[in-house]
């Protein structure tokens, strides 16, 4: 039986692979930090809290890593872990650069000094392009961030690639563009907006508070992109991936399909603007160009983003119904 270690066990990802993972027979170890009070609502969500095996660490604090790869000596390792909200990278911008720069720092050496046969996946992000001059971004694409979160991802990143060409480890970064599910947090846009639009349906609020709604991202299902995290620890020989859907949409098209889910056409009455929702440096369109896992590995998405919405929105109306 194969072990792995994810971390990020109480985020988006983390969930759908762990379950992605115990389909597959694994024995999935799930890394979760000290909480007073803990939320294993979307561990529940996907019906895996029997089947994880919870351990509790930071991933920057380089002695829990280093204790716990010691003990487990995984096969693969997951770093999922991260302060991924870009919005808030400028005011926590610290906390940010400790977990997503010096966390995967920390677990590099604690698997090069413990347990250097363990396969390594670091969750790197296409925020790394910045606002690129090239309309599709590759894995060629130079990088030239414009967050904190997106800088100390960079940092994650090259140092990913760095431990596999000094140390010859089997290390990959995936460079992920957004993707969402039922179970992404409600901070971020898309499930801000149909955690909204389950509101308003259920009177429970008249108005959704936004920024930049002309934005435009290369929005995918969260339970596709964990097979391609997977894929790449799979390989021969370890490499970096973009991992996209390679379609432009706009946060009003977000609000269009939404609300109209709901029966609402014009949703211009419900939407404010608050410029405290805007970034001090914005990526204005972010497009991927996943070729190479396409070519290499096999690995394209399955859910269309009109679908993904859809289902969030419903997703979140149930959840409302549920406690009527
Ligand atoms: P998420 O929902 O925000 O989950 C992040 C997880 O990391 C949470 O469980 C969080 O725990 C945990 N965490 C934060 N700091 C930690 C620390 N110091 N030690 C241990 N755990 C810590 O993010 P996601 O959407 O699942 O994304 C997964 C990863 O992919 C992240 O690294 C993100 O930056 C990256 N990424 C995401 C996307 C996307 O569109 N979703 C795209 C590209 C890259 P708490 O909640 O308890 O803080
Ligand atoms: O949903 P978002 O907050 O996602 P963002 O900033 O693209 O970051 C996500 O994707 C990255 C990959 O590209 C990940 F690395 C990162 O961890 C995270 O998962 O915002 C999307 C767009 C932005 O342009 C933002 O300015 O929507 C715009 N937006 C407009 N109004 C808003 C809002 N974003 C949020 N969160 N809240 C708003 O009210």
């Amino acid at each position: 039986m194969k072990t792995a270690i994810v971390t990020g066990m109480t985020g988006q990802d983390g969930p759908y692979l762990a379950k992605f993972l115990l389909e597959k027979g694994y024995k999935v170890y799930g890394l979760i930090k000290r909480y007073s009070n803990p939320n294993f609502e979307n561990i529940k969500y996907l019906n895996i809290e029997n089947d994880v095996e919870l351990i509790t660490g930071d991933i920057t604090d380089d002695g829990s890593m280093y204790q716990i790869i010691n003990l487990i000596k995984p096969d693969e390792f997951y770093n999922l872990a991260a302060q991924s909200f870009v919005g808030f990278s400028w005011n926590l911008n610290k906390v940010t650069t400790n977990a997503n720069a010096l966390g995967p720092l920390n677990i590099l050496n604690a698997i090069h000094f413990n347990s250097p046969k363990t396969k390594f996946y670091q969750a790197s992000t296409s925020e790394m392009f910045g606002n690129s001059k090239v309309e599709f971004q590759n894995e060629s694409t130079p990088f030239t961030p414009r967050s904190p979160y997106g800088i100390a991802k960079l940092y994650g990143h090259w140092i990913t690639v760095n431990f596999r060409e000094s140390y010859n480890l089997y290390t990959c970064s995936g460079i992920l563009f957004n993707h969402e599910s039922p179970i992404r947090g409600k901070e971020f846009v898309t499930r801000k907006i149909t955690d909204g639009v389950a509101k308003i349906k259920n009177k429970l609020s008249d108005k959704i508070i936004l920024g930049n709604i002309n934005a435009t991202r290369d929005w995918g299902f969260a339970g596709d992109y964990v097979k391609a995290m997977w894929l790449m620890l799979q390989q021969n020989i370890a490499d970096d991936y973009v991992i996209s859907t390679g379609i432009k949409k706009s946060v009003k098209d977000v609000l269009d399909i939404a609300f109209n889910e709901i029966g609402i056409n014009d949703w211009t009455p419900y939407v404010q603007i608050n410029s405290a929702h805007k970034r001090p440096a914005e990526l204005n369109a972010l497009l991927g160009d996943s070729s190479k896992v396409k070519n290499n590995l096999g690995w394209e998405p399955s859910m269309k983003f009109e679908e993904l919405i859809k289902f969030m929105v419903k997703e979140d109306l149930k959840r409302y119904e549920n406690r009527r």
